[in-house]
């Protein structure tokens, strides 16, 4: 057994459409266990510590202007490979092409969507968990 944690937010459009229980069920569903739960309005430093990686990046400031747009649930799940695991959840980082059956692809727009309205976030590996777990329960 790998017992990992994972850094889950639903983001701003996830939690104005009222699918924050919908998300988190699933998320159970599979198996995983939620250790941490709240609902946060982040400031702009947090989110600039949060998506630091895409510093300089087209997408970025959108972005984070986009993740300040209204509260987020910041949730830390544990769990076996958690992180790979939520990550298939959650479907590709498109929402139009997402696959059915996961969050994104059952839950995203095409319709006037932007690819950061793809309403969940989660960690991409144990040094990113930890780090992000680090920023948002400081
Ligand atoms: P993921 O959230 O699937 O890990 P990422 O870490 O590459 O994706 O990017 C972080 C967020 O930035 C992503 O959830 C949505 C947004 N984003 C990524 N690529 C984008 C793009 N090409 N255009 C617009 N937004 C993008
Ligand atoms: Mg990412």
């Amino acid at each position: 057994m790998s017992i990992e944690r994972t850094l889950v937010l639903i983001k701003p459009d996830g939690v104005a459409r009222n699918l924050s229980g919908n998300i988190i069920a699933r998320i159970e569903a599979k198996g995983y266990t939620l250790a941490e739960l709240k609902k946060v309005n982040a400031s702009r430093g947090l989110l600039e510590q949060h998506y630091e990686e895409h510093v300089g990046k087209p997408f970025y400031e959108p972005l984070v202007e986009f993740m300040l747009s209204g509260p987020v649930i910041v949730a830390i799940f544990e769990g076996h490979r958690v992180i790979e695991g939520f990550r298939s959840l959650a479907g590709t980082t498109d929402p139009s092409t997402a696959a059915p059956g996961t969050i994104r692809g059952d839950f995203g727009r095409d319709w006037g969507l932007k690819v950061q309205q793809n309403l969940v976030h989660g960690s991409d590996s144990v040094e990113s968990a930890e780090r992000e777990i680090g920023i948002w329960f400081a």
